[in-house]
């Protein structure tokens, strides 16, 4: 029986164990450019144990960013700061995995110790774009700009061309963002989702942006790497994107070379009832698994090794990912082996095997 600290292999990476760090916003970048911020941010999660670290929703396009502070993959500049992480990360035993990003309708936002509202164009924001010209909402007022098709053309190839330069940082594993009301999920749900062409309208259409960004990446990445999506699995909300519609777009996606979905929730709208609670999203990383076929990803109110733990043999999620519980405690995964006496014990960094 599959447990949290056996491995894992998707295509030919192996993750030691089935902990990963969750992609998690550092807001702490200028320009896109990774900095000793990330490396330490990153590096000890990795010294910690994880068996995966993804690294924060790295944008695809400037426009893309969610704050002018978040990190990027637009331009080769980027690639060498990154590169730093995944050599000490995998050095550390873990795989380095990064989550693709374009924020749409949410971009230019103010980071959010500043308020996180909408930035003006003349205080560092810029006009956002979206499936449809449809304000979030709240702070997030701005109204989009409706992409035209040659507009998605160019966003598609963003993702190919951030693809290839994660490639050539080192990551082994990718993320594709579909979920939080960014740009993929934005296409996906009939709450942000207006448009009369082949995007939007009928299932089919909506979720074609992320079918065919899908096939466009998976023929740039590697057939030995993972290619992977976060959805929001329902937007929590009556007339939103459903779990339903999930499984059958993991069944589409699947078949379009995608690996493993990480599955989260909600985002989409500013107003909606989410029963958070210890381990509420797993439930669809079940479902996912079970109806489509696919492996899946837990996330969102995992702290607890036993919580962990059970997921994974429960066969709910082949993998966990925990965010803040990994900034309470960078050595999580070594703490959670002795909790459930895992048997041998993972091996500590050698400059830490006193304290283990
Ligand atoms: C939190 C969040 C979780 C679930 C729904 C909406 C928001 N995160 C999401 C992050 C950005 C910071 C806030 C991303 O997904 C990039």
């Amino acid at each position: 029986m599959s447990h949290l600290f056996a491995p894992f292999t998707l295509r030919s990476v192996t993750l030691r164990n089935r902990i990963g760090v969750s992609p998690m916003c550092m807001y702490s970048s200028a320009d896109g450019v990774a900095n000793d911020w990330h490396l330490v941010h990153l590096g000890a999660r990795a010294a910690g144990g994880a068996g995966l670290v993804i690294a924060e929703a790295t944008a695809v396009s400037p426009e893309g960013r969610i704050t002018p502070a978040c990190a990027g993959i637009w331009a080769d500049q980027h690639i060498e700061p990154l590169a730093r992480i995944t050599r000490f990360v995998k050095q550390q035993g873990a795989v380095s995995g990064i989550q693709l990003a374009h924020a749409g309708r949410k971009g230019s936002a103010a980071r959010p110790q500043d308020g996180g509202a909408h930035l003006a164009d003349d205080a560092g924001g810029w006009q956002v774009v979206a499936p449809s010209a449809v304000a979030f909402g709240g702070s997030l007022s701005k109204v989009p700009r409706a992409l035209s098709l040659a507009d998605i053309a160019r966003v598609q190839a963003d993702f190919v061309a951030a693809a290839k330069r994660a490639l050539m940082a080192g990551y082994e594993w990718l993320e594709l963002h579909s979920a939080h009301g960014y740009l993929g999920h934005e296409f996906l749900s009939p709450l942000s989702n207006q448009r009369t062409d082949i995007y939007g309208g009928s299932f089919d259409n909506r979720i074609r942006f992320l079918l065919e960004t899908t096939r466009d990446v998976r023929a740039v990445w590697p057939e030995k790497f993972p290619l992977t999506a976060r959805f929001s699995c329902t937007d929590w909300v009556e007339g939103g994107w459903t779990i339903d519609e999930s499984v059958e777009l993991a069944r589409r996606l699947k078949a379009e070379g995608l690996d493993l979905v990480d599955c989260s929730s909600g985002g989409g709208v500013a107003k909606a009832n989410i029963p958070v609670g210890p381990g509420y999203q797993v439930p669809f990383a079940e479902r996912i698994r079970k109806e489509a076929g696919i492996a899946t990803a837990a996330v969102g109110m995992i702290t607890t090794p036993a919580q962990a733990d059970e997921i994974v043999r429960h066969g709910q999620a082949d993998v966990v990912l925990l965010a803040r519980e990994f900034l309470r405690d960078p050595n999580w995964p070594l703490h959670a082996a002795k909790t459930l006496g895992v048997i041998p014990p993972p091996i500590p960094p050698i400059q830490y095997a006193r304290a283990f």
